[in-house]
């Protein structure tokens, strides 16, 4: 009986409800409630095929009410039915606000559905954008340590060439120490060296007319020319080695046989000195003829144009040891060499050419790693032959040092002329010609030493104290003069 009126219930529901809502799952009961009643097979007949889906209510909470009134005695079956409409009115009317409560659930949910999706999107769009910054981000942290690599590759180079540097430096202030070491070695064994020579002549034949040996010159100077140079222990003395006693004074004059003639010599008639050929227009450095003035007497020079303006004048020229220097006074006078190579000019050709106005001297002095330095003399000329060819110099200029003031006011000392302050004759010691003083600050016509640094008994070689000292032989040197402007 209950059981009837449930299904009744639920056929009027499933009519009703229908209309909300047909989206479920089937009804389990279905094909058994047929069965039990035929009457209401056509209705029934509807619910089957229109309710093919669950009911949104559950049927416990229905059944409730519905199974108060059905338990009466035998109910009559209009009452049945009023009863019933109005529970299930009331039912219906609870269910419709349950359902729009529920619409409105599903609305806000909808809602935050959408929100859900808004969000979503938002995330993805935000996590392809955090993409793309950490991307960013490892592209910089790449950078950065390749460019910290590279700053510390850099680094480390900076290190080792400091580290070079310091090395170096090191080694730099060794060598000087060895350096001075052995000049001073060097000046012990010079000193040996002559006092045994003396020793040794007096033992043999007891000679006490010999001269004394003259001083030294220091061996360390103010200035050094080149490190390099000084450490050659190499000595090479071929010059020296040419020269024979029998031979050495005999040698001719040779003033300028060898050699092209030079090439201004037939358009323009010969100067009086080398300013004169630069003002001619000039420009070539070379050989040129000169005749001073009150001389009927052409003279070969070699005219300097590549320096200070050109206009040099050239007298003296050593540069590789082909002439010796070892000569007598009649040579001194009157001059000797090769114009091209090494030559010196004459006293008596120089006497000339500075009688002629005031002129000023530079000494160009090259060192054995190319280094050049000079001397300059604000005024230069030479006395009369009847006065020795004294020297008379201005004051000094330049970076090599001031050597040859010390000669200055001397007259010119050679082996067979001794005019100099020494007891014995400076020519002698220092092998060549010089303004000698008691004997020299300067040997610039002595022995042609290869190499620099040289070892000999006397300071002979072609030195320049101040520049060098007295046992560093110069690798070429230049004497030179210009008239006063
Ligand atoms: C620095 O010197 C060390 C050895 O002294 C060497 O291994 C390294 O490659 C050098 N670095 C550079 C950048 O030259
Ligand atoms: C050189 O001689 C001096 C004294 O004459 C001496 O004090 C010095 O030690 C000597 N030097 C060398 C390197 O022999
Ligand atoms: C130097 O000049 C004088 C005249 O002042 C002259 O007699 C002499 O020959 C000249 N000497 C030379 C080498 O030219
Ligand atoms: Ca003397």
């Amino acid at each position: 009986m209950r059981r009837e009126v449930t299904w009744w219930l639920c056929a009027a529901l499933c009519l009703f409800a229908c209309g909300f809502a047909c989206a479920g799952q089937p009804l389990g009961q279905q094909h058994s409630l047929q069965s039990t009643r035929r009457r209401r097979a056509a209705s029934n007949d509807d619910i089957n095929k229109k309710c093919s889906y669950t009911f949104l209510i559950p049927q416990q909470r229905i059944t409730g009410p519905i199974c108060a009134s059905a338990t009466g005695p035998e109910p009559d079956r209009d009452r049945v039915t009023r009863m019933d409409i109005s529970d299930l009115r009331e039912v219906l009317g609870k269910q419709r606000r349950e359902i729009e409560t529920l619409q409105l659930v599903v609305d806000v949910d909808g809602n935050l559905v959408n929100e859900m999706k808004l969000l979503r999107k938002e995330s993805r769009n935000m996590n392809s954008r955090v993409t793309q910054l950490y991307m960013q981000l490892l592209h910089e942290i790449i950078r950065k340590r390749d460019n910290s690599l590279e700053l510390a590759l850099l680094e480390n180079r900076v290190l080792n060439a400091t580290s070079e540097m310091l090395r170096l430096a090191s080694r730099y202030r060794e060598l000087e120490a060895r350096f001075g070491q052995l000049a001073s070695v060097v000046n012990n064994q010079s000193a040996l060296i002559a006092a045994l020579e003396e020793r040794c002549l007096q033992a043999y034949g007891g000679r006490h007319d010999l001269p004394a040996v003259p001083p030294l010159v220091p061996v360390v100077p103010e200035s050094i020319p080149a490190n390099s140079g000084r450490f050659t222990n190499e000595i090479t003395r071929e010059h020296n080695r040419a020269l024979t006693r029998g031979s050495r004074m005999d040698a001719p004059p040779t003033v300028s046989p060898v050699g092209i003639p030079p090439p201004t010599l037939s358009t323009e008639g010969p100067f009086r000195d080398c300013f004169q050929v630069r003002q001619a227009g000039n420009k070539a450095s070379g050989m040129y003829l000169l005749k001073t003035d009150g001389s009927d007497r052409l003279i070969q020079v070699w005219c300097e144009h590549g320096l200070d303006n050109g206009g040099w004048t050239v007298f003296q020229r050593r540069k590789d040891g082909s002439v010796n220097f070892f000569r007598n006074w009649e040579n001194y006078k009157k001059g000797f060499g090769n114009i091209d190579s090494e030559y010196w000019l004459g006293l008596e050709n120089i006497y000339n050419l500075t009688k002629q106005g005031d002129y000023r001297l530079l000494v160009e002095l090259e060192d054995w790693v190319g280094k050049k330095v000079y001397a300059e003399y604000s005024s230069f000329r030479l006395e009369s032959e009847s006065e020795g060819f004294r020297i008379r110099l201005g004051t000094y200029q330049g970076n090599a040092g001031d050597s040859l003031s010390n000669h200055n006011g001397k007259p010119f000392t050679t082996l067979d002329r001794d005019r100099d302050t020494f007891s014995g004759n400076c020519a002698h010691f220092h092998k060549g010609g010089w303004w000698y003083n008691a004997c020299g600050q300067t040997n610039l016509n002595g022995v042609w030493y290869s190499g620099g640094v040289y070892r000999s008994k006397f300071q002979d070689g072609i030195f320049w104290a101040d520049y060098g000292g007295g046992f560093y032989s110069l690798k070429s040197v230049r004497m030179m003069i210009r008239p006063i402007e």
